[in-house]
């Protein structure tokens, strides 16, 4: 019997280099050059390349090089430079943001300057590949709906490290670099504001997290269901109804009375993904600014219970008035 190969498959065709379609972009930053990778080819496609690197590609390696040097380079003279050291620390190391009387003010280098300027680089870095997501998109006549994607995750990374800052007056407010002291942060976020879990809008946040979690295990083992009937051939299942969709569908209708379709379930995908970090990002600014004690402000509107005084407290909260 013969069965639709799909590209989980041993067997990789190979034909010329697929160079790309005609677009409205610079040759002189188009590449031509191609590899072939059969590793690549049993996890996606095995053509690697062509790349365009272009004017924003470069500039948001070199300054998103420059920040990774700047926290780099801090991390190891922190560790007097010992280079076993900074690899047996790396982990805990951090360049943190300036201490709280700098305000927004530009601290010494040792200080926290160094933290602005690594800052800054970054997110020239994260906005210039932002750019070229988006003109690259255009160029190829796509809709730029990868590029708004990513401008909400950039809209909560924005929020975190400074547009929040800036509305509390200090830097010091932002988060450092390093990988367990930025845990060490979120932690400390949320003790600090009274318990993050009774924001709504980290609920909601974690709601569409999990739901992209569940959506996309729906999705794809789906589609990996129907394989076998040309399932993954996605766009031509919209048009060219084939048995695969229909059955798709039906196992859908049966298991849970309603089936998503082959365009909708990816606006579903986008907008999950989309929400987790723009409803994210509005909880963060609220945190501080206008909220500051989730649990007591969870309390005022009957969201949580408030703890009965069960015998002398030791302990008074001012906020709670006496109680
Ligand atoms: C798989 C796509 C690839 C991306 C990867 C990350 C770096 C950092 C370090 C120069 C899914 C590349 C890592 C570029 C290099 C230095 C010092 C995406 C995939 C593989 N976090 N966070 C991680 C970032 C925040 C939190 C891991 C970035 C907030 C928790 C990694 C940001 C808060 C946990 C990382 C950011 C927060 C992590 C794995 C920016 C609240 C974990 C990430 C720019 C949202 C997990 C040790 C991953 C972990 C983890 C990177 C922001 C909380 C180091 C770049 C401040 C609770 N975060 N994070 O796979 O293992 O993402 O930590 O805003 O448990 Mg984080
Ligand atoms: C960080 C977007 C920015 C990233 C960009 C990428 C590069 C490198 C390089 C590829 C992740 C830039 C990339 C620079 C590229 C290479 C090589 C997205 C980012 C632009 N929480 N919590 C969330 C849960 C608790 C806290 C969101 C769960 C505690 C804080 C999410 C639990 C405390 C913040 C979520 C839990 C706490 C969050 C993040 C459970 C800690 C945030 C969504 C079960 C004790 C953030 C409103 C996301 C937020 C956030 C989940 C618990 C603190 C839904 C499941 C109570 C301070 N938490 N959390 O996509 O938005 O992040 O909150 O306990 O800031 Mg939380």
């Amino acid at each position: 019997m013969v069965e639709y190969q799909n590209i989980f498959t041993r067997i990789q065709v190979h034909g010329a280099p697929d160079l790309g379609v005609e677009a409205g972009d610079s040759p002189l930053w188009r590449g031509k050059t191609t590899g072939k990778s059969s590793l690549m080819g049993r996890i996606g496609d095995a053509q690697i390349g062509p790349f365009y690197l272009g004017f924003t590609g470069v500039a948001a390696l070199a300054a998103g090089l420059t920040s990774f040097m700047i926290i780099g380079f801090n991390m190891l003279a922190s560790v007097n430079w010992d280079p076993i050291q900074f690899v047996r620390q790396l982990f805990w190391l951090a360049l943190e943001p300036p201490a709280p009387e700098y305000g927004l003010s530009i601290p010494p280098l040792a200080e926290g300057g160094w933290w602005l300027m690594a800052g800054f680089f970054l997110t020239l870095s994260v906005m210039l590949w932002w750019v070229r997501v988006y003109t690259r998109a255009r160029a190829h006549g796509m809709g730029t709906h990868v590029a708004w994607a990513f401008a909400s995750a950039i809209w909560l990374f924005l929020v975190l490290g400074f547009i929040r800052p800036l509305l509390m007056g200090s830097w010091s407010e932002a988060v450092p670099f390093g990988i367990f002291p930025h845990l060490d942060w979120t932690a400390a976020f949320s003790l600090r504001y009274g318990n993050l879990f009774y924001n709504p809008f980290h609920m909601l946040s974690i709601a569409f997290l999990y739901g992209s979690a569940l959506l996309f295990a729906m999705h794809g083992a789906t589609i990996l269901a129907v394989t076998r009937y040309g399932g993954d051939r996605e766009i031509e299942q919209i048009v060219d109804r084939g048995t695969a969709s229909e059955r798709a569908a039906l196992f859908w209708r049966w298991t849970m009375g309603f089936n998503a379709s082959m365009e909708s379930i990816h606006r579903w995908a986008w907008w999950f993904a989309v929400l987790t970090t723009l409803v994210g990002g509005i909880g963060i600014l609220l945190t501080g600014t206008v909220v500051d004690n989730w649990y007591l402000w969870a309390v005022k509107h009957g969201v949580a219970p408030s703890y009965p005084p069960v015998w002398d407290p030791a302990a008074v909260d001012p906020q709670m008035g006496g109680n």
